[in-house]
């Protein structure tokens, strides 16, 4: 048996496209068939093209939509040692390639030298627009646009998200406060696109500075920090899943507004994700939220800028009073990698 495929890089992530249409309708069928595509379970996912990270085991479904969407993208994280498929959060990096994928695939015309694809995230029932190059009618990937995390350059995805507020719990801050106390820490807790608990490095004996390598002794301190914020969260056990993320914040050292050190869940992240970002910046900018005297504002109508282990992500929110969100923006570059027919394990 195979299944038609294009493996995409999305911003800082890797993934296998699929058309809805291409796959099972059954969920149970369809994540049975998608593990043993990315050759989970396996620390290394030697016989399938998982790249045995969490950034890089990741898979986006698209299937043509009516209304006031061109696209549903719904995403699926897929475990590494562990036989789970999750579906409890979206994905911005992978979002990033979700608009060229349709036009590849025929479920959106080209509409001129850039096209914009209106996407409905199906994790969290929130709209993003993304907008791309298609000289000639056809997705150009070539650029000179560079993001941190990736190297050399490709054309830029601007992506405008809106109705990304409490996206998985149901409002910007969950617990109901703007900080909460966990065991001597103060922690905030946000969703605006991605559930994040954010906390200052410092509370943990860490500059915030730290490369990737040394932070993944944290895991069991990220863990019951996670455990407890989940609670709070309205999320309820969340023991085995990929949401809440942790960020830990310390000042900017590189001329961005704030410096990032992320942990998806347990495992420190090489950068930091597209809505991750966005929901750290979101909480920052409340008065009172843990970090925020560390959050250094760019002039009004600049970019953000979240610095990270590999370099500096910049996010545009705004937000109106409430407190609420307007609309949050972020610029990526995807790039097709492969396009052709996978052979899942037996
Ligand atoms: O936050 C990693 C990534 C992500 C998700 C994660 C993402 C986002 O780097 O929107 O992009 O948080 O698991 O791709």
């Amino acid at each position: 048996m195979s299944v038609r495929c294009m493996l995409m890089r999305g911003g800082t992530s890797k993934g296998a496209y699929f058309l809805a249409s291409d796959l099972p309708a059954d969920p149970a069928e369809r994540d049975d068939l998608l593990l043993r595509i990315m050759g989970t379970p396996d620390p290394r996912q030697i016989d399938g093209l998982g790249g045995a990270q969490p950034v890089t085991s990741k898979v986006a479904i698209v299937s043509p939509a009516d209304g006031d969407r061109d696209v549903d993208y719904l995403f699926l994280q897929i475990g590494i040692e562990e036989a789970t498929v999750s579906d409890r959060q979206t994905c911005g990096n992978l979002l990033a390639g979700v608009g060229q994928f349709a036009v590849e695939r025929g479920l959106v015309p080209a509409g001129g030298e850039r096209t914009s694809v209106r996407v409905r995230m199906v994790n969290t029932d929130s709209i993003a627009v993304s907008t791309f190059d298609t000289p000639g009618g056809t997705v150009d990937y070539r650029g000179t646009t560079a993001i941190s995390g990736v190297p050399g350059t490709a054309a830029p995805v601007e992506l405008e998200f809106t109705g990304t507020e409490g996206s998985v719990c149901g409002s910007l801050l969950p617990t109901g406060n703007v900080v909460d106390d966990i065991g001597g820490i103060s922690v905030t807790c946000v969703d605006n696109g991605m559930p994040v608990v954010v906390a200052r490095a410092a509370d943990f004996g860490l500059t915030g500075y730290e490369p990737v390598d040394e932070l993944a002794g944290l895991a069991e301190e990220i863990q019951a920090l996670r455990l407890a914020a989940g609670k709070l969260m309205g999320l309820g056990d969340v023991g085995g899943t990929s949401v809440p993320k942790t960020t830990l914040v310390a000042a900017p050292r590189d001329g961005g507004a704030i410096c990032t050190r992320t942990f998806i869940p347990l495992r420190p992240h090489p950068s930091i994700g597209v809505l991750g970002a966005v929901s750290v910046v979101t909480a920052l900018m409340l008065d009172g939220a843990a970090g925020h005297e560390l959050f250094t504002a760019p002039p009004p109508g600049s970019p953000v800028g979240v610095e990270h282990p590999s370099g500096t992500l910049d996010v545009g929110v705004e937000l109106a009073p409430g407190p609420r969100v307007r609309r949050s923006t972020v610029i990526r570059t995807a790039r097709k990698l492969f396009d052709g027919t996978v052979f899942p394990r037996h």
